[in-house]
Parts: C-alpha cells; structure tokens; sequence
C-alpha cells in the first residue's frame, strides 16, 4: 500500500520509554516518531491526544483452523484475526500440528489455511511424537521456513503425548539448533487417571474437567520440564501457566538464573473455575480448556507474578468451539473440546486488570503484550515497537473510554464468550496493520490476503550464554578416576 499516515499528539509508548511525539507511516513502515511532524494533505491525520499510541499485541498462543477433539475450531485465519485486529491485536503466532507424523505436511497445510490473512502470522510447531524423520524435518522448519520454537505435549497421553525419553531428544534437537523447546506441562498419565477416578464416581459434567487435572499435575510436569532443560542446558517456554503451582516452580527456576519463559494467558489470569460448577451444560462447557481454569485466588497470584516479572508475556491459547460443538461431550467431559476465545479480548482485559488496577505501568503493557514476543521469536524491533523502521502495527487506546464485552457485539465466530458481560476502563479506538487503518469508529475494514508470514530467526537472547555455561560444565567434570585392571 502507499497510504500516509500521521498519528498526531499522542503518548508513544514503547516498552523503553513514553514520549509525547507524532508517528508518520508510510508503505507499511514506520518513518518517524518525534515532536510535531508536518506533512503535506495527501496525508491522512489522525488525533491521538489524550491517548496511548502502542505497538499493536502480538498473541504468542493461539489456534485458528484447528482440528480437534473430532471437530475443528469455528474461527479460521480469516474470522480470528479479524477479532484480533478488532481487539488491537497485530500479529500472532499459531501452532502448526504435523499431518501424519509430517511437519513439512502440516507446515503446507497451514500455509494453505492462511491464505486468507488479514493480519501477520507467525508458526510454532507441535512435536507430537519423535524418530529420526522429525528429528530431521526440525532442521528444515528452522532453515527454510522461519519457525523457531517446538511445543512439546506432556499432556494428551494417546494422541499427542511424548515420555520424557523423547523429551530430552527434542530439547537437545532445540538447543542444536537454536529453537526454543515450549512445554504443555500437565502429568498426561495421571490426568488419564483422575479422568477415569471421575467417570467411575459418576462425575461425567464438567466440572470433572478441572477435578480430573488438578493444579498439582501442572506443578509437576512444569517442574520435570524445567529440570530436563536444565539438565540438556536450554532455554524453556511454558505455555498457558495456570496455576500458582506452576508458577513457583518457574519463580524458582529464573531465581537461580535458568532461561525460563512462562506465559500466562487471559483466560487463567481473570477467571476462575467456578463456572464449570453452573447446572446450565452450555454455560460450564464453554469454560473447558486444558489445563483448567482454576479456583479462584489462581488468577491473582498470576496476576503478581506478571507484575514482579516472574512471568514475561501474555497470551490467550484462543481455541474457539461453539455450543453446538461443546454438546459433543454432553454426557462425558472427556469428550468436550478443550479451548477458550481471547484472542480478540486479551488487549482490553490485560489493560483493565492490569494497568487500571494499578499493578503495572503503561511501559509494562506494551513489554507484556506485544514487546516481549517481539524479542522472544526473535522479530524485535520490527515487531513490537514504535521505531523509525518498524511494521506500522499500531494501536490507539483511550484509557478514559471503555469496553464491554459480548458475543452479540464481538467479531469472532463463536456463539459464545466466556467475558460475556465484563465491562471495563480503556478502549481500542483505531487499530492500525501494516500502515493500513482497519479498526476505527466500531468498524472493521479488513482484507482477506493482506496478512504476511513472519519469519521467526533462532538463537533469540535467551541463547546468550548458553555456551560458555556448557564450557564451564565440562571444565568442571574432573578427569576420570584411573583403577587398576583387577578387581582382586
Ligand atoms: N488446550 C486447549 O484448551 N485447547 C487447545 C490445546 C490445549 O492444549
Ligand atoms: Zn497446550
Ligand atoms: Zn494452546
Ligand atoms: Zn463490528
């Protein structure tokens, strides 16, 4: 596009700094950010005074056009970034699941889905089972197609599961190769276990969801898996930290300098179980995702560790099903598909909760919902800030207007939300992708196949270090004890 843009008198916050500046786009890119730009009439003004202009979000976690549990999510690339722009979100990244056993089959079959962007994308892949082929097709994800981190399931056990063996293959194949290895951290055997101690109770709804994969499940595998990290020496995300069980164990873990990402999402940081308790299956469904959402007290205590820096950025592990396709495990949890919606409320509810209740500053917003991203796949500053050079993914939000959330009015494709009804302070006015304007006045003005793929480079900062900490292991190891032949 050759459309020209200037932002005018409004606070420019990057996860830097805040300055009083005016912010000229031109063709998709940043140009300048400073005080009192003039330009000529073929530019269109837009007044940001009185209010934050902010690095678009990027949403490390979601899944658009995923198949499931027996069916697929009703949000695609289309319908789920257009919610996301609508909710100031820019960029995310979404989990490419491998077609029999194939990334590179999975990796094309994604391409396929996301034809239709209206927004940037970036990949993650899942590693859903190991041997020398996926080994192999790892280096091809990293070298040709720009995905640099690998999810690991310690959960699913059947489907998508690993042990703990083949854990540490595929966190050695990350370090070798500069990935970032991520954990879906629950205990996959003793969630099968507490699934089956439910059904046996008669305990079929979904509250036996959360009764089944308590928080200690997610303490545990967080825990193996931040030891196994150690252990190979390379850095660890884990994604959806739900639980105050989880977080400590990372808290403990970054204390003594480990390489530690734990990303919360919107869901686990502002609700609490108590909705898989209602008698309505349609209103407790929507509240099934894994790991569960859990007693309250959970979301506050990740909430401060957001705040102290314990836990770096936030996602929404946005993975849509309507009502209809929640009845699919009517009579048994088991078969309810797992996943919440966020990816297009995530922005307005970590503003409301976060920065309007006071825990942090308005630098800290951008650091945790867009900035920390941008570092961690390895695309800042191009993503992630207001600088001469950078994307134009900018936001506008006024903090003294507000939001309100409801599936009448949100833009996703669900029948259903699980903020139905929250209201809260600041609100996204204009949304700006790629230096095109596509949120303004409540309006939506998206194009299907404007988005692009951003490749995500390896070796991100998290990889500083790593060397010399494997050298002085191996100085430390003393020389082998020399014994004599005979054992008489
Ligand atoms: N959890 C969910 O709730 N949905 C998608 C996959 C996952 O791990
Ligand atoms: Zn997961
Ligand atoms: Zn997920
Ligand atoms: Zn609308």
């Amino acid at each position: 596009s050759s459309s020209k843009l200037l932002i005018k008198g409004g606070t420019v916050v990057n996860a830097h700094q805040l300055e009083i500046a005016d912010v000229y786009v031109e063709d998709g890119k940043i140009i300048a950010v400073k005080p009192t730009i003039r330009v000529g009439d073929d530019v269109l003004v837009i007044d940001a005074t009185g209010k934050f202009v902010m690095p678009g979000g990027i949403d490390p976690h979601t899944h658009l056009a995923f198949e499931f549990m027996g069916t697929e999510t009703i949000d695609d690339f289309f319908s789920g970034q257009a919610a996301a722009l609508a909710g100031g979100t820019t960029m995310h990244i979404d989990f490419v699941i491998p077609v029999n056993g194939s990334l590179t089959a999975g990796v094309e079959a994604y391409e396929k889905k996301a034809q239709k962007s209206c927004m940037d994308y970036g990949f993650h892949m899942a590693i859903t089972k190991w041997d020398e082929n996926v080994s192999r097709e790892m280096e091809i994800m990293v070298k040709d197609k720009g995905i640099n981190s690998f999810k690991f399931f310690l959960a699913y056990k059947g489907s998508l599961m690993i042990n703990d063996e083949l854990l540490l293959e595929g966190l050695k194949k990350c370090k070798s190769l500069g990935a970032l290895a991520m954990v879906h951290a629950e205990n996959g055997d003793a969630v099968y276990e507490g699934q089956k101690r439910m059904i046996e109770l008669g305990i079929t709804g979904p509250e036996g969801h959360a009764l089944s994969r308590p928080a200690v499940l997610e303490g545990e595998a967080t825990a193996r898996a931040i030891r196994l990290a150690g252990f190979v020496n390379t850095p660890l995300y884990v994604v959806h930290v739900m639980s105050i069980d989880a977080m400590e164990e990372i808290a403990k873990a970054r204390k003594v300098g480990q390489k530690v990402v734990g990303e919360p999402v919107a869901s686990g940081l502002v609700l609490d179980d108590s909705w898989l308790w209602n008698p309505d299956f349609k209103t407790a469904a929507k509240y099934v995702m894994s790991p569960p959402i859990r007693a309250s007290g959970h979301n506050k205590a990740l909430q401060a560790a957001l705040s102290t820096g314990v836990l770096q950025l936030v996602g929404t592990d946005h993975c849509a099903f309507n009502s209809t396709q929640k009845a699919l495990g009517i009579d048994d949890f088991r078969k309810i598909p797992n996943g919440v919606n966020g990816i297009e409320e995530r922005m307005h509810l970590v503003w409301d909760t976060m920065v309007e209740s006071g825990q942090i500053s308005v630098t800290d917003y951008v650091r945790l919902t867009s900035t920390e991203c941008a570092r961690i796949f390895n695309i800042y500053p191009r993503k992630g800030a207001i600088l001469p050079g950078s994307d134009a993914d900018i936001i506008i939000l006024n903090p003294n207007s507000s939001f309100e959330i409801t599936s009448k009015s949100h833009h996703s494709r669900l029948d259903t939300n699980v903020y139905e009804g929250r209201r809260g302070k600041g609100k996204i006015e204009v949304t700006i992708a790629g230096g095109r304007v596509v949120w303004e006045n409540n309006k939506l003005m998206v194009v299907p196949g404007s988005g692009k793929y951003i490749q995500t480079p390896p070796f991100n900062y998290l990889f500083n270090g790593i060397d010399k900490a494997d050298a002085r292991y191996l100085s430390s190891l003393q020389a082998p004890v020399k014994r004599a032949k005979s054992a008489t």
